[in-house]
């Protein structure tokens, strides 16, 4: 409530911004990717997050508007950082959007950006909404180059088979198993870790662990097989972030 009116005016007024947080290869002690978050910086009401502009955003098209911005930012910062990719989430209504693609490729054209490091992070539900339409597209993605990848893993309500349907590059396992490995080593959630673990291999998927804050996360998903994490162990999302070292690694 209130946030209505100055939000239609933020991106005119420049007041969005991009915070980056690493993907780490903690076998190979590099950063593979940073995603991209978006945030508001209102003169009114200070730093917002996405929780509290983000459902507004949805519920009109400017979300589209600001995605193509979120794109277009996104590559041009990318290209400065020597092959280490950028990851965009895309917004229900950006997905559904007709000239999603032409946005894509444009943002990856005028920044140069090779379209390999470019990933597009999309959800579950996103792809369920018009699953025909979304096979298309991932397909169109695909022959460009671009990654797609499915985000918040384990958490939405498609069926495994659509894995085999959908031309993915990875897959980001949901922070929620991650968060109750160290409690229970041997639980429920390191048994889904192992078996997406085993999935994603031979399905030929990148996998990635977000959530991951400490140590202890790291090791046991490390002996879980899972190679790449994102978390606040290594870096917390930061508009001052650059590739040029991997904090945290050891
Ligand atoms: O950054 P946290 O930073 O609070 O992000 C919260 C949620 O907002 C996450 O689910 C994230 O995917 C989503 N989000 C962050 N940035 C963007 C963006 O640029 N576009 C879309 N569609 N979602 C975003
Ligand atoms: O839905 P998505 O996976 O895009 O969500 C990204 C959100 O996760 C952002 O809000 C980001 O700030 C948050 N995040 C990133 N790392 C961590 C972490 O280690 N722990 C928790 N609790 N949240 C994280
Ligand atoms: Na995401
Ligand atoms: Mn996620």
């Amino acid at each position: 409530a209130g946030l209505e009116g100055p939000l239609s005016r933020a991106l005119q007024r420049g007041e969005f911004e991009l915070h980056f947080q690493p993907l780490v290869d903690v076998s190979g002690r590099r950063v593979v990717c940073a995603e991209a978050l978006l945030r508001w910086n209102s003169p009114e009401h200070g730093l917002q997050m996405p929780g509290t502009f983000m459902p507004i955003l949805e519920r009109s098209d400017a979300i589209v508007e600001v995605g193509a911005w979120v794109l277009r930012e996104a590559c041009r910062a990318a290209a400065l950082w020597g092959g280490v990719r950028v990851a965009v989430n895309l917004s229900a209504r950006q997905f559904a959007s007709r000239d999603l693609r032409s946005v894509v490729l444009g943002a990856l054209r005028d920044s140069g950006l090779p379209p390999a490091c470019l990933e597009l992070e999309i959800t579950e539900s996103l792809m369920m909404q018009s699953p025909e339409r979304a096979a298309r597209l991932l397909a169109a993605f695909q022959e460009d180059g671009v990654r797609v990848v499915l985000d918040d893993f384990g958490t939405g309500y498609s069926s495994l088979g659509y894995l085999a349907r959908f031309p993915l590059s990875g897959l980001k396992i949901d922070r929620s198993f991650v968060s109750a490995l160290e409690e229970k080593p041997d639980g429920h959630d390191a048994a889904i870790v192992r078996a997406v673990v085993g999935l994603s291999r031979d399905m030929g998927l990148e996998l990635v662990a977000e959530g991951v804050e400490s140590l202890g996360q790291v090791e046991l998903l490390e002996n879980l097989g899972v190679r790449i994490m994102q978390g606040y162990y290594f870096a917390r999302p930061s508009a001052q972030w650059r590739p040029l070292n991997v904090p945290g690694v050891r």
